[in-house]
């Protein structure tokens, strides 16, 4: 009965992004599963993202930071991939453009490379892989999710975090930022990451 389970041991969200954080207590929130963050478990760790995917990384961090909590944990490697740009800045959208940006300063760094790009070649799509480490002996398992988008042209909306406001949702032509999180939480890439997540618990409860 793993999503008993979970209900009595709770869950370890392996970040130390507040943004993510949020939006992963808040799609969790129907389930009853007690939601911690490294903070409220007093764990510090910055893992070192080596991996060259989004599954490699959510990997790395997940079995680190579940070898020191000893809980089932989850970790959220995402990031945004822009055709025109070769998928960049993919498992990189944290640090694009260099380490000493704000994120308004990378958001306006991407703008600036996709100047000459036509509206019809903007095309973009958020990316996130959960990675879930139950136990010391079951190997980690994966859920993706993708939401396709287009890079705008100016930012627009002041919501979320991150890519958010340059980042117009496909379906519903608002960019990320200019949602609610309950609207996010409808169709972002990681909501669909953890409904993965959750349909394959319930299924298998
Ligand atoms: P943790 O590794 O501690 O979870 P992080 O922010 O460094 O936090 P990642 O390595 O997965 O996380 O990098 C993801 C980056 O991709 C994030 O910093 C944003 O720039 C971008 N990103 C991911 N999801 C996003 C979203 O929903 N909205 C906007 N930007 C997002």
């Amino acid at each position: 009965m793993p999503i008993l389970k979970l209900r009595k041991s709770g869950i370890l969200v392996a970040s130390n992004n507040e943004h993510k954080i949020k939006e992963i207590v808040d799609l969790l929130s129907p389930y009853a599963i007690p939601v911690f963050s490294p903070k409220e478990m007093g764990i510090e760790l910055v893992v070192e993202e080596t991996g060259t995917t989004f599954f490699e990384n959510a990997k790395l961090k997940a079995e680190a930071y579940y070898h020191i909590a000893r809980i089932p944990t989850i970790a959220d490697d995402s990031g945004l991939e822009v055709d025109a740009l070769n998928h960049e800045p993919g498992v990189y959208s944290s640090i694009y453009g260099g380490v000493s940006l704000n994120q308004n300063q990378r958001n306006q760094y991407l703008l600036e490379k996709m100047k000459n790009v036509a509206h019809y070649l903007r095309t973009a799509r958020f990316v996130c892989v959960i990675a879930f480490k139950w136990s010391e002996h079951e190997p980690v398992q994966f859920y993706e999710g993708i939401t396709e988008g287009r890079i705008i042209y100016q930012p627009r909306g002041s919501h979320g975090f991150g890519y958010d406001p340059i980042f117009e949702e496909y379906t519903t032509k608002k960019t990320f930022a200019e949602m609610t999180l309950e609207e996010k939480n409808q169709i972002s890439h990681r909501a669909k990451a953890l409904r993965n997540f959750l349909n394959h618990l319930l299924r298998t409860s």
